[in-house]
């Protein structure tokens, strides 16, 4: 059993600064959420940016400023998300790995997301998991649902192993629409993830009030942890999340009880096949 790894997912596309102040979204704000979320024990950062009006935004001149200032600040390993919000169009979508990523989302499937549909064409995917592999970043699957890891067995078996040869899979639990966040869910996935090559890793993420109880599971079944204000705002009962520093404190305090202390960005990048820097 290795050390953990865990990834903060600070931002997200969904809330919006007025409903939740301490969401990162400036470049600054990000960068020093980056910062303290390392020195805690994060090893990946998973990025959604926002405009000067804190919209999401994929625009290409940010993403950059982003990857370049995260680098510049921080070991994290820098993970885009492809996903974007539920209205971003594909193109734009792609256009995310311009930004030159050690790492970039790509979700295996199409998936209610509340009250919208978050699409996910498979010739999308198959574009996506195809232009990682040319470019040489590092996918994260995105898993919502049970049958996404056969979809990802299909795509692998079709198209070869991502750039790196390591696969690593996160499986985003509690979605509304997706798979629930429980642990018979997660053992559900567990199994399914053996017909996947020898070696693959997963992290497990639960939204909402699902966040314990996965990362519990996730911890107990040799998972690894994604944590952060894209998946939880509330941090127990009636108790706002203060920030991102607070989930990552206690994704690290579950990790060092599991007795599996947190990973560093340097011993991450060489569990998950990605270049030293
Ligand atoms: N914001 C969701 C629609 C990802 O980052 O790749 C998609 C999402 C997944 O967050
Ligand atoms: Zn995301």
């Amino acid at each position: 059993m290795t050390g953990t790894l865990i990834t903060v997912a600070p931002t997200g596309a969904e809330s919006s600064k007025a409903a939740v102040p301490a969401l990162p979204v400036t470049l600054d704000e990000l960068v020093a959420t980056a910062k303290e979320c390392e020195a805690l024990g994060a090893a990946i950062i998973h990025v959604h940016i926002r405009d000067d009006d804190a919209k999401p935004t994929l625009d290409q001149g940010r993403l950059r400023a982003t990857v370049a200032g995260l680098r510049e600040s921080t070991g994290l390993i820098v993970q885009l998300s492809s996903g974007g919000s539920v209205t971003d169009p594909e193109a734009d979508r792609l256009a995310v790995l311009d930004a030159g990523p050690e790492m970039a989302s790509c979700t295996m499937g199409t998936v209610n997301f509340g009250d919208d549909v978050f699409m996910n064409r498979w010739e999308f995917v198959v574009e996506l998991h195809t232009r990682m592999q040319e470019r040489g970043i590092v996918p994260e699957y995105e898993i919502f649902d049970l049958g996404q890891l056969t979809t990802l067995q299909r795509l692998l078996s079709s198209y070869g192993l991502p750039f790196g040869g390591h696969v690593h899979v996160d499986l985003v639990m509690g979605v509304p629409g997706g798979m629930p966040g429980t642990a018979e869910a997660l053992v559900a996935c567990r199994q399914a993830l053996r017909d996947l090559p020898e070696g693959t890793t997963f992290s497990a993420t639960g939204i909402g009030r699902s966040t314990i109880p996965v990362m519990l599971a996730s911890l107990s079944a040799g998972g690894h942890l994604r944590v952060g204000m894209e998946d939880t705002v509330t941090y127990a009962k009636g108790q706002p999340v203060e920030s991102n520093m607070q989930l990552v404190a206690r994704a690290v305090g579950f990790a060092q009880l599991a007795q599996r202390p947190p990973l560093s960005p340097s011993e991450a990048r060489e569990l998950l096949g990605i270049p030293a820097r």
